[in-house]
């Protein structure tokens, strides 16, 4: 179209989240997909949650590594705050024009905490009002595939029978912002699959999408 040297008519940057279990290659895919875009001429960051690099972040991590302990309630509303303190910078990429690239979000806020038998709405509550992604990617594998890979971590989630029900609270919660990818598919065909709809999603931002919370 015409001249874009008004700024209020940027075209904006796309929220883009990656969700699955641990083990699903949610990272791995993330940078690839970074890296892709990046060299296309993308502007464009990689975020994760929980971002243990903030205060809240280091209790996060403190008790994921087992080092602490924190009733379930207390320890989701860290979850929670984590993203929120987070939200003006993210609102700010995103307007003036950044893809992020982003490895969890409420959906894991959500499925984790409600896995423990927390309630399903109280889970919701807090993440209401951060900005909604335009598109959530979904990698999915069976816990059993994901539990194999390598084998998990010592982190306080890391275990099958808890991942089982991870996985039913995430399929509760899909919605219309959601692909689903088979995560059991070859590493680059995933890969590419990923890009086609991270370019999809870019292209309608960038065409006047509005940014919802
Ligand atoms: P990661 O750094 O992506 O490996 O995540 C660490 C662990 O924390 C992983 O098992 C998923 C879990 N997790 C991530 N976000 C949340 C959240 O908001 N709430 C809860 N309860 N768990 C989360
Ligand atoms: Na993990
Ligand atoms: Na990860």
């Amino acid at each position: 179209m015409g001249s874009t040297d008004d700024k209020t008519s940027m075209a904006r940057g796309s929220l883009i989240v990656l969700e699955g279990l641990d083990r699903s290659g949610k990272s791995s895919q993330c940078a690839k997909l970074l890296s892709y875009l990046q060299s296309n001429g993308f502007s464009v960051e990689a975020w994760r949650f929980p971002d243990r690099t903030t205060g809240i972040g280091q209790m996060i991590s403190s008790y994921l590594l087992n080092e602490s302990q924190l009733d379930d309630r207390a320890i989701h509303l860290l979850f929670s705050a984590n993203r929120w303190e987070k939200r003006a910078l993210m609102e700010r990429k995103l307007k003036s024009g950044t893809t992020l690239i982003v490895d969890r979000y409420s959906y894991s806020g959500v499925a984790f905490s409600a896995a423990k038998g927390l309630d399903l709405q109280w889970c919701k509550a807090p993440e209401e009002g951060l900005i909604a992604p335009d598109l959530v990617l979904y990698l999915d594998i069976p816990p059993e595939k994901a539990a194999e890979r390598g084998g998990y971590g010592t982190e306080r989630y890391e275990k099958l029978e808890f991942q089982k029900k991870v996985a039913e609270y995430y399929y509760a919660l899909r919605d219309s912002s959601w692909e689903v990818v088979d995560g059991c598919l070859k590493m680059e065909v995933v890969e590419e699959k990923l890009r086609e709809l991270a370019m999809n999603c870019i292209l309608k931002c960038q065409n006047g999408k509005p940014l919802v919370n």
